[in-house]
C-alpha cells in the first residue's frame, strides 16, 4: 500500500510541506479582487481562490509556519488608475470596503499595505516612488527574515500581477519560493497573461505547483 498523504486533502495540487522556516504570503485577497461585485474582480477569486487559500493557511498554521498578508492600498487618485493615466479601474482605495479582506478569508497574521503614499508597483516587497521612480522596500523581507524563514509560499490575487511580482522579488531576496496555482487566479487582461506569468516565474527559479 502506498503511503497516505501527510494531510488528507481535496486539493491534489498540494506540493508544499510547510515547516517552521516557511512563510506563507497571502497576496491581496481583497473584496475588489475577490468579490464578484468588486471593481477588479478576478474570476474564481471567491469560489476557487478563497477556499484554496484558507486551506493553505490551515496547513501553514498546523506546521508552525509564519503568515503574512498584503493589501493593495491606494489613494483616491494615483497614476495606477485609468482616470489618472494608468490602466486600472479605481480599486482598493485605502479604508474602503473594496480594500478590505474578503469576509471568508482567515486572517492570522500581519498585513503589509502597498501604495498608501501613492507608490506604484505590484510586489509585496517593493514599491516605486511616484516622483523619483526609486524602489522602496515595504519591510516584508525584513519581517520574513526576523521570523527565521528561508522558504516562501505565495498565494492569492492576481497571478499575473501582484502574485507574480511578489514571488519574483521573493526569489531575488534569496528565499526558496513556491507559487501554488490552485490558490491563485489570473486577471488575464490579455489572453495568456497567466501562462506567461508561469513561464516567467519558472525561468526565475520559482517552483510553480
Ligand atoms: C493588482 C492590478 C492592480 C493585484 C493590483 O493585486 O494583482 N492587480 N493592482
Ligand atoms: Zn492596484
Amino acid at each position: 500500500m502506498s503511503t497516505p498523504p501527510r494531510y488528507p486533502s481535496k486539493y491534489p495540487e498540494d506540493v508544499t510541506v510547510y515547516a517552521s522556516d516557511t512563510a506563507l504570503i497571502v497576496v491581496d485577497v481583497q473584496n475588489d479582487f475577490a468579490d464578484p461585485g468588486g471593481s477588479l474582480y478576478v474570476p474564481g477569486g471567491d469560489t476557487q481562490v478563497v477556499p484554496a487559500v484558507n486551506h493553505q493557511i490551515s496547513l501553514a498554521l498546523e506546521a508552525g509556519a509564519s503568515l503574512f498578508y498584503t493589501q493593495d492600498w491606494h489613494p483616491e487618485r494615483t497614476p495606477h488608475f485609468a482616470i489618472d493615466g494608468g490602466i486600472w479601474p479605481v480599486h482598493c482605495v485605502a479604508g474602503t470596503p473594496g480594500a478590505g479582506f474578503h469576509p471568508d478569508l482567515r486572517v492570522e497574521g500581519p498585513s503589509v499595505h502597498k501604495g498608501a503614499g501613492g507608490e506604484d508597483g505590484y510586489s509585496g516587497f517593493t514599491m516605486r516612488d511616484p516622483v523619483s521612480g526609486e524602489e522602496i522596500p515595504t519591510g516584508l523581507a525584513a519581517m520574513i527574515r526576523e521570523a527565521g524563514c528561508l522558504r516562501v509560499v505565495v498565494v492569492g490575487l492576481a497571478l499575473d500581477y501582484c502574485v507574480k511580482d511578489t514571488a519574483l522579488d521573493s526569489a531575488a531576496e534569496g528565499f526558496d519560493t513556491t507559487v501554488l496555482l490552485a490558490a491563485t487566479a489570473a486577471v488575464n487582461l490579455n489572453p495568456g497573461d497567466g501562462d506567461a506569468a508561469v513561464r516567467q516565474l519558472r525561468e526565475a527559479g520559482v517552483t510553480v505547483g
